[in-house]
């Protein structure tokens, strides 16, 4: 497996000089940050991105993400016009020689969390999510901003974007997936670029909103709905995780082949639909950490995993759960788990 790091690039607290030090980090996971939605990516501004990883000592593993615009999650007339772009931007990722790109399809907003600094016991905090609070908030108030959301809508666009939501069924939403991947994929293929969904987190709706990669249902659905190599998953160990009906390992058996990127982290139920992120040890939270890697290493997987979201620790300030300390440690523990696997009868 090839260990690494998100980075968010100049304007991350944490440096690539810094990740250099973490042991066995091979890989950069990075995006370029100034590019609208739905523009293509120019080959330039990629080249100047790969140097800079690649005069630290790393290669970039993964694009995480290129977004894909709400046009064609919606499957309005216009989708056509970005998903050319999208095209286009495979190809000048390819022409870099990025093998790897990671994305999702969830509807307005990405990933969501009730509390960026709910305490753990050792005096540490981390994110958490609570059903009731989600129940009480207007994502249109502005109170609550994630890292990975778009904020570029004003109010107004977002409430109608979100109106024409409402009315969309989970069904017509997979729909305007496939529609998609039927025109990306190819291209993929061509480029011999591996696409990577991204569940929804959590792996439920929320705001009302249709989501739809919750499960090994729909992992089943995406992969046979074009059935191509190129056409892949991010398994996220802590995203499908968060609901204790997901059978992790049964994801991971449907999917084989087809995972192209590992995000591992643990996270611990704390009631219905309700979870908080722990340490990444198996012993910390609900996930069986060791379990995942192992069959992992069993499926002969070789490509990209990073430690996901960390802990705020040793007073720590910076990104909701993208600090260096303690997704450092998760590095470190995954990679003891790697070697112990690999390493484990030879003495
Ligand atoms: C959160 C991340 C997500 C992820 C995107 C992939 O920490 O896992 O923001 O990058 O959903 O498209």
């Amino acid at each position: 497996m090839q260990m690494s790091f998100r980075w968010y690039g100049d304007r991350d607290p944490v440096t690539l000089e810094q990740i250099r030090q973490i042991p066995g980090m091979e890989g950069i996971v990075t995006a370029i940050y100034d590019i609208p939605v739905g523009d293509v990516w120019p080959f330039e501004k990629i080249m100047a991105l790969k140097e800079k990883v690649e005069a630290h000592g790393f290669i970039i593993s993964v694009i995480e993400s290129v977004p894909v615009h709400e046009d064609i999650k919606l499957g309005l007339d216009t989708r056509d016009h970005y998903i050319a772009n999208y095209k286009q931007t495979i190809r000048n990722l390819a022409k870099a020689s990025i093998q790897t790109i990671c994305y999702n399809f969830m509807p307005v907003f990405d990933w969501t969390r009730t509390r960026l600094d709910a305490p753990l016991p050792d005096g540490s905090h981390s994110l958490s999510y609570e059903e009731d609070t989600i129940k009480e908030m207007d994502p249109l108030s502005g109170e609550l901003t994630l890292p990975g959301w778009d904020l570029s809508f004003q109010t107004v666009e977002l409430k109608r974007i979100m109106d024409r939501y409402q009315q969309m069924s989970e069904d017509t939403l997979m729909q305007h997936l496939v529609y998609f991947l039927e025109q990306v994929v190819p291209v993929a293929e061509e480029e011999n670029v591996f696409l990577a969904i991204h569940p929804d987190d959590p792996p439920w709706s929320i705001f009302g909103l249709p989501r739809i990669i919750t499960g090994p249902h729909a992992v089943k659905q995406v992969l046979a709905a074009v059935d191509s190599l190129h056409n892949g998953i991010t398994f996220c160990s802590g995203s499908y995780g968060a609901n204790p009906e997901n059978d992790l390992q049964d994801i991971l058996h449907i999917a084989k082949e087809r995972i192209h990127f590992v995000h591992a982290r643990n996270v611990r139920w704390t009631g219905e639909k309700s979870f908080q992120e722990t340490s990444h040890l198996a012993r910390d939270g609900s996930l069986d950490m060791t379990g995942i890697m192992k069959t992992l290493i069993h499926h002969g997987y070789k490509g990209p995993i990073r430690p996901d979201h960390g802990r705020m620790i040793w007073g720590e300030e910076g990104r909701p759960g993208y600090g260096l300390f303690d997704r450092a440690l998760g590095a470190a523990y995954l990679n003891g788990i790697i070697d112990a696997v690999h390493k484990g009868g030879s003495q």
